[in-house]
């Protein structure tokens, strides 16, 4: 057994189903003698969002691995796992490296001291004997604490070594922590003195499992919930006491009670300052609960903090709070309810008539609407891309179960949203899973489409082709006027039917249902469906401030 043929025994005892990859790599052909399948993608970029999907529908309880060659194809990852550090999911790159006596002379390229800033965790096998001791490191950080891509670097003459013996290796258990007794008591004593509460959920709750605990804790207080991007489908959004999610737009509701709200309690989130989070407006209480301590004070000044996994702190809360309130809490009070349901009747008054609206090119907001409520929501996986289609879409999709909404993009790069659609359908094959892209975001990886299609990876794609980039209208009205510069051509159905896919055009509202049904069809059969809808530009979008 070599270096790379350890590596692969050692994935199939983790449990690896996928091997997102790009050659050469000889580790594609050794988890392919395992029955480990390679999905072998047209980009590197593209297969570490493969691997992020997997990881992301799982909450890292299935992990994704993406494996690329030495030199361009560790250059070219960098991207994808700069990407899944911004969002903190756990996914584990194995890129081989140049040989040990290169070390340190151009212009060989090592990936550890390039990847090193953007990941959990980086490390070269250096020596043989180490496979087992750093690949246990590797899943050990990706299965505890917050999550973030880890690297391990096989160098060419490493993986091609004999390894010594035989492999000892037993897969790695995580561990999970738990906050203070005393803060716990402490905290429990503000939320139950707090006169208006907003409860700010991040990922951190779906990656604990904890929506449940969440909907308790709610549901005892009586007050309201709203979710980071990232965060988004970790409530639901179809509960009374539900605000939604917000991205760089937003729910009236958030707006309308975090402004109003004395203490915002944070859970599972790392309260970033963001263009792509709802800012916390100056002059509250803020409680910040998180797994990570090195996010506590970051961007906001906490006034008190919990330290811990999102569902044992949200069991411990629950806990205190039954035993002060003789478990009533405020569960007779259904006043805040009805307070955000009235706003959210508002606010999706004042946008019924672009749920509703027939006009060409195609209204975003109709598009979105007829699939909400054509799709059995449970049961898919959505995501945005970058551009317009996530601030058009992030507000407006009430996502009913975790992980049913894929919010992504603390770096946003554009296209990002076809890979983890990939990965969240090879994770989930009986759910319809779905990215909503614009012509500018296709431009960057549609020939990716051929890897769904090679794959029989029966994702469903929503292009939203108004032939521009609309969202840096206003960046380049000079360049615009002289020369024309946001605009792009395409003809999208025809590219996915030349990559092997199935695709339609869209060019009338009431051709919206019928088409997305067929598509949806489709992909049942295992293939790819494009439904290519012909949009206005669009700057509309559902801000509050
Ligand atoms: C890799 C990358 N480069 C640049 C950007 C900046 N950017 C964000 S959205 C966008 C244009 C989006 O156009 P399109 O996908 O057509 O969506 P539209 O706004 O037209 O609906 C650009 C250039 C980005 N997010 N990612
Ligand atoms: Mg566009």
């Amino acid at each position: 057994m070599n270096g790379v043929q350890a590596v692969a025994e050692i994935l199939k005892r983790e449990g690896t189903e996928f091997l997102a990859a790009f050659p050469s790599q000889p580790l594609i052909d050794a988890v392919a003698r395992l029955n480990i399948r390679p999905i072998v993608c047209r980009q590197e970029r593209i297969g570490a969002a493969i691997a992020d999907g997997i990881s992301r529908t799982t909450n890292g309880k299935r992990l994704g691995v993406f494996s690329m060659q030495q030199g361009p194809g560790s250059e070219n990852s960098l991207p994808g796992a700069i990407q899944a550090f911004g969002d903190n999911v756990p996914v584990l790159l194995l890129p081989g490296g140049s040989a040990t006596d290169r070390l340190g002379v151009d212009p060989n390229f090592f990936a550890v001291p390039h990847y090193e800033r953007v990941t959990k965790w980086a490390a070269q096998v250096n020596r043989i004997e180490r496979v087992p001791e750093l690949m246990r490191r590797a899943f050990y950080h990706l299965r505890t604490g917050k999550g973030g891509p880890v690297l391990v670097e096989m160098p060419t003459d490493v993986g091609a070594a004999e390894y010594p013996g035989a492999l000892e290796y037993s897969p790695v258990a995580s561990n999970r922590s738990a906050p203070d007794s005393q803060e716990v008591s402490e905290v429990a004593t503000a939320l139950l003195n707090a006169k208006n509460l907003v409860i700010h959920a991040g990922q951190g709750v779906m990656y604990a499992e904890a929506t449940a605990e969440l909907e308790q804790l709610a549901e005892l207080l009586q007050v309201p919930v709203m979710t980071t991007m990232a965060g988004k489908s970790g409530f639901p959004e179809n509960h009374p006491l539900s605000l939604g999610a917000s991205a760089v737009s937003t729910t009236k509701p958030i707006s309308v009670f975090l402004a109003q709200a004395d203490v915002v309690f944070g859970i599972g989130c790392s309260f970033a300052r963001s263009n792509y989070a709802k800012a916390i407006p100056a002059g509250k209480v803020i409680i910040h609960s998180t797994n990570d301590p090195m996010d506590v004070h970051k961007d906001y000044a906490a006034d008190m903090a919990l330290i811990g996994d999102a569902k044992l702190t949200l069991l411990a809360l629950i806990a205190e709070i039954n035993s002060r309130t003789s478990g009533v809490g405020n569960l007779n009070d259904d006043a805040t309810a009805a307070a955000v349901q009235a706003v959210k009747k508002e606010w999706l008054d004042e946008w019924m008539p672009q749920f509703t609206s027939n006009e060409t090119p195609m209204n975003q907001y109709r598009i979105i609407w007829d699939l909400l409520h054509l799709v059995d929501r449970p049961n898919t996986i959505i995501t945005h891309d970058a551009g317009s289609p996530r601030d058009q879409l992030t507000p407006f999709w009430e996502s009913v179960a975790p992980r049913s909404y894929m919010g992504w993009g603390k770096s946003t790069q554009l296209g990002y949203g076809l890979g983890i659609t990939m990965g969240a359908k090879l994770a989930e094959p009986d759910k319809l899973c779905i990215n909503i892209m614009g012509d500018a975001a296709i431009g960057m990886v549609g020939m990716d489409l051929e890897t769904a299609a090679r794959n029989n990876i029966g994702i469903l794609t929503i292009v939203f082709n108004n032939g521009a980039m609309a969202i840096e209208r206003d960046t380049m009205p000079m360049a615009i006027e002289k020369y024309g510069s946001v605009y792009q051509g395409g003809d999208y159905r025809a590219v996915a039917e030349a990559l092997g896919g199935w695709a339609v055009r869209v060019e009338k509202p009431d051709e919206i249902v019928p088409s997305l049904t067929q598509a949806i069809e489709i992909t049942k059969t295992g293939s790819p469906a494009l439904v290519e809808c012909i949009v206005k530009e669009g700057f509309d979008f559902s801000r509050y401030p």
